[in-house]
């Protein structure tokens, strides 16, 4: 360790810049500065210029270990599993390397540890800092948008401009003209919640990221009424079959990929899906290749084999899950109280009780239940009006539809996957401990929903949840201290929380009343909504129908599933008469427009599927201002009228998320000062809130209405983002943070900022007092591998859908027209047109979204430019070589891209895997002709289940796998 930083205040601009954001003389004595870095010194430094004298080659190696200083590092850059723990060198003001801190140890002796954790990406991000691309200054736009024509202005007119525009967009519009592009974690667990906090004080509007970016699995939601389940990556080890679908671990889990090859030597078998035989499924034990998009029909074949070899587990079956529920012959609905007498719950059903020979009510309040539901049978049940009805199970419906649709021979049509591999698999899945990983893929598949609802099936039959080595991830994570920081009024201190908890109590008395066996688990849900309505959150979809020129595709019918009769528009219409979709779900109404975009830690324009395309036609000509606050040029803040620039990770002070599979927090400190006038996050909104504050009262305007009908008045806008005050500073919210950590049981108690720099690291103590602990419903212990939904299966705790149990009827009006209430297979539509092949994507093996596309370590690994992998043998046939430029297209949009050729990718599938727009001829990047085209019937509402909270419910607009292309050769 070198030397101390003296903590000397020498950055004028920074002294400005704080008194801009009401930031304190003791956040100013606090600041650690040693001299702040020009782009010069940087560049000369890095062309050599500014080398150290050394004798031989010896001496420049042993300069490479001469350090003024290690620090804490870490990366927010929303990468699975993160929390990655580095150690940061420090020499001359400058990062010059990083490593793995290699802090991550085994649960128990009998797991393996996590150690080293950290890829490539993590271990070169220090490049990152220094290069063109960096942000020093607060930019202002001097030519059209997106013409990359800039004046380096200063932060006082920056703020002027934006806090103008601010108030101008209030005013025209109320609080709808204010719009937060999504942010995601990249900036840190400080600024996300800082953004939010920041909207949720203008009462702006926010389209809901999770749902937006497709990482929503809708399947899976509609199974069990939530989607935040996860395990920690030590739970593959108690596996002994792990199932990899939708997935490319080798490229995407390079950090946790070990604990596949480890479970492998306590004979564990892996199985990957996919239709191209991808990096991960070179090592499996098997590869299911299936046709894009027909995942459902593999699954459904597994369960035809299960239930037809009389495999199923039937205990299970009977106990979690609706499939003894009973089922009205005349209708196809559930039989319901109401059907039998008269009166009472709608959603009281029914089981057929083998014990008394009569049917009984399904207990809504447990899954316990004292007679013997029938699996199987007809039943004849007389309804309340005296007419009599046969009634039979979910289950025998399902074993029917299941026979005649779905044999493994059948599915070998459907999906591709051979009978004896589809029959061998099935026994296994029966008779083991069985683990999936669902990727992300999945939930941008149009039909994905389809596959995860039969691959749940089969893992009820299997009875293979709530239990060691089972289950499938999406992510959960504990969030409490992030979620409170974006809506408490007052800090912990003053009894911030104490008002929260009053509140969340309120309202569980008040739904209790209503229904007195309601769970804990679905207050949690009510409690959800009111926070996203209060928050501004909104379904993306919606919000790209009516603002950014998505209408005309998605209201086009051959794009879209043929049995769903009405365009996304009728649908949407009829949803909103039925009041499934209100007022505040639809923000801005049509014919309203935004005023003013922030975006921070997001990149619309490359993010949004087609973005690139319709954003600058449709959106932006609608903002009077928008400003990105970016640490570097991305495709988004290129068309922005003003650049704020942020200071990246080692600059700042702050903690990653933790998501279950590595339930760590690391300490990210401020190992260097950050360059030119960058700043954080949390001080840049306070500075937009207080001149916000101040030019309203310049104007003489004191309040402005929202979107409820209620005033907020200028004045208190920074008071209120900064709870009086108290947090303005990064250090400040991040202490407070930790507060809302240790007081909610996250962090151990007694965490300090000062006990976590020391620690560096620190493990999860639980999933929090909040939400999310029912969600994965299990206890957490640091010294045992994690796994979900044991609370279901051990306690009997019912699930948060329509039934109470892991549903796979869904007996919603729109599902039986779709022919969807029962888990079935569907071809997917030939969206972008009827072309030859169909497109996958994927995480890039080089990149963690677009931030490592240009670090010259890793470009030194791939063709540094954008490649699409095409089937060798297609490409000969097409006449096209490796290394050829082509032309893909489809009736939407189209781009230029380099092949590579390999006999790894199936024959009518092309794969791009992440590239940013600046790296395409003319910048028309690949995602044009993506669309994103979202699934009409998931605007259905009105049943349990079916709803939108905070990243959940909705449908996505982010289908783009398997979306149809064709491609042609490009002159020389
Ligand atoms: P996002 O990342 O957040 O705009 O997009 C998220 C996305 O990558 C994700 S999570 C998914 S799941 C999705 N996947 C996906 C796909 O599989 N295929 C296709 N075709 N599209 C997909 N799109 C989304 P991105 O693009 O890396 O941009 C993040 C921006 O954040 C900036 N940034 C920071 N900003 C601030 N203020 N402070 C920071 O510390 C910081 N660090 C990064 C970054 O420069 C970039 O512009």
């Amino acid at each position: 360790m070198g030397k101390p930083e003296t903590a000397a205040i020498t950055n004028p601009a920074r002294r400005r810049f704080l008194q801009a954001s009401g930031g304190t003389a003791v956040a100013l004595s606090l600041t650690q500065l040693s001299g702040v870095l020009s782009g010069s010194y940087v560049k000369s430094v890095m062309a050599a210029g500014k080398s150290v004298q050394y004798g031989g080659t010896e001496d420049l190696y042993r300069q490479i270990w001469n350090w003024d200083k290690v620090s804490w590092g870490s990366h927010t850059n929303a990468c699975l599993p993160g929390c990655c723990s580095f150690h940061v060198y420090v020499k001359d003001g400058m990062v010059w390397r990083e490593e793995q801190a290699a802090r991550n140890p085994a649960s128990n002796e009998n797991y393996p540890d996590y150690n080293p954790l950290g890829c490539q990406k993590g271990c070169s991000f220090h490049a990152n800092l220094y290069g063109d691309h960096r942000i020093k200054y607060p930019l202002r736009r001097v030519g059209e948008r997106g013409s990359a024509k800039w004046e380096r202005i200063s932060w006082d007119d920056a703020l002027t401009d934006i806090a103008s525009a601010i108030v101008d967009g209030l005013e025209e519009m109320g609080s709808d003209g204010f719009l937060l592009d999504p942010p995601h974690e990249h900036a840190g667990t400080v600024s996300w919640a800082g953004a939010q906090r920041m909207n949720s004080v203008i009462g702006g509007v926010l389209p809901d990221l999770n749902v937006l970016i497709g990482d929503f699995y809708k399947g899976i939601f509609d199974t069990i009424g939530k989607m935040h389940t996860g395990y920690s990556a030590d739970n593959l080890f108690d596996a002994e079959l792990i199932f990899l679908t939708y997935s490319n671990w080798s490229y995407t889990m390079p950090a946790i990929y070990h604990f596949l090859t480890e479970a492998r030597y306590n004979g564990t078998e892996i199985v990957s899906i996919s239709p191209d035989y991808n990096p991960t499924s070179i090592t499996a034990d098997y590869h299911v290749p299936v046709n894009q998009g027909c995942d459902a029909a593999f699954w459904l074949g597994i369960c035809q084999v299960i239930m037809a070899d009389g495999l199923v587990d039937e205990a299970f079956v009977k106990e979690q899950t609706d499939l003894p529920l009973l089922v009205r012959a005349d209708n196809g609905r559930y039989l319901r109280q109401t059907d039998v007498d008269g009166g009472g719950r709608e959603d009281q059903l029914y089981l057929y009780d083998l014990k008394a020979g009569a049917i009984a009510k399904a207990p809504r309040a447990t899954l316990l239940f004292d007679g013997e539901p029938a699996l199987e049978g007809q039943f004849e049940v007389t309804l309340a009006t005296g007419e009599k009805v046969a009634v039979t199970t979910v289950y025998a419906l399902l074993k029917a539809q299941i026979n005649a649709n779905h044999t493994p021979e059948q599915v070998q049509q459907q999906s591709g996957a051979h009978p004896s591999l589809t029959r061998m698999l099935a026994k296994k899945v029966a008779t083991k401990r069985t683990c999936s990983y669902i990727g992300f893929s999945s939930a941008k598949t149009y039909h994905g929903d389809l596959g995860e609802r039969a691959l749940m099936l089969a893992m009820a039959l299997s009875g293979n949840w709530g239990k060691p080595g089972t289950g499938w991830n999406t992510w959960a994570m504990p969030a409490d201290h992030i979620e409170l920081m974006m809506v408490m009024e007052k800090t912990v201190a003053e009894g911030g929380l104490a008002a929260f908890a009053q509140m969340e109590q309120a309202l569980a008395t008040k739904l209790r009343a209503e229904d007195p066996e309601i769970t804990e688990e679905l207050i949690g849900v009510a409690l959800a909504k009111e926070m996203t309505t209060a928050m501004g959150l909104v379904p993306p979809a919606m919000f790209l129908y009516n603002h950014c020129g998505y209408k005309e595709a998605y209201d086009n019918k051959a794009w879209q599933d043929p049995t769903l009769k009405k365009t996304f528009g009728e649908y949407l219409s009829e949803a909103t008469e039925q009041g499934w979709w209100q007022p505040h779900h639809l923000r801005p109404a049509p014919g309203k427009h935004p005023r003013v975009m922030m975006i921070t830690s997001s990149n619309p324009v490359r993010r949004n599927r087609s973005g690139a395309q319709l954003l600058p036609k449709h959106l932006f000509p609608k903002l009077k201002m928008m400003f990105a606050i970016e640490p570097r040029m991305s495709a988004s803040a290129l068309y922005c009228d003003i650049i704020l620039p942020a200071a990246w990770y080692y600059e700042k002070m702050d903690m990653t998320v933790s998501i279950t599979a590595n339930p760590r927090f690391a300490f990210i400190e401020k190992a260097v000062n950050p360059p030119g006038e960058c700043e954080p996050e949390w001080e840049i909104y306070a500075a937009i809130l207080k001149r916000v504050g101040e030019i309203a009262a310049a104007r003489g305007l004191e309040s402005y209405g929202d979107h409820f009908g209620q005033r907020r008045v200028y004045g208190d806008l920074w008071s209120r983002y900064t709870m009086g005050g108290k947090v303005v500073t990064q250090e400040q919210a991040l202490t407070e943070m930790l507060a809302v950590a240790e007081a909610t049981s996250i962090l151990p108690k007694g965490t300090t900022l000062e006990s976590f720099r020391k620690a560096g690291m620190l493990q999860q103590v639980s999933f929090g007092t909040g939400f999310m602990k029912h969600l994965v419903a299990n206890d957490y212990s640091p010294d045992k591998p994690f796994f979900s939904l044991a609370w279901h299966r051990d306690k009997k705790i019912t699930y948060p859908t329509y039934s109470r149990r892991a549903q796979f009827f869904l007996d919603h009006p729109w599902y039986i027209e779709a022919g969807e209430a029962l888990p079935v297979h569907k071809e997917p539509p030939k969206i972008g047109g009827d072309h030859p092949f169909v497109i996958t994507g994927g995480h890039p093996r080089h990149s963690i979204h677009s931030l490592h596309l240009n670090v010259p370590e890793l470009m030194r690994l791939h063709r540094a430019q954008p490649v699409m992998h095409v089937n060798d043998k297609t490409a000969a046939r097409l006449g096209m070589k490796d290394g050829e430029q082509v032309r893909v297209y489809n009736d939407f949009s189209d781009f230029e891209i380099m092949l590579r050729t390999s006999p790894t990718v199936a024959p009518m599938q092309v794969v791009v895997y992440f590239w940013e727009n600046p790296q395409f001829k003319e910048w028309k990047v690949y995602d044009r002709l993506l669309i994103g085209q979202p699934k009409p019937l998931h605007l259905a509402g009105g049943y349990e289940q079916l709803r939108y909270y905070l990243f959940n419910g909705s449908p996505g607009p982010s289908t783009d796998r398997g979306v149809r292309v064709a491609m042609e050769k490009l002159p020389v």
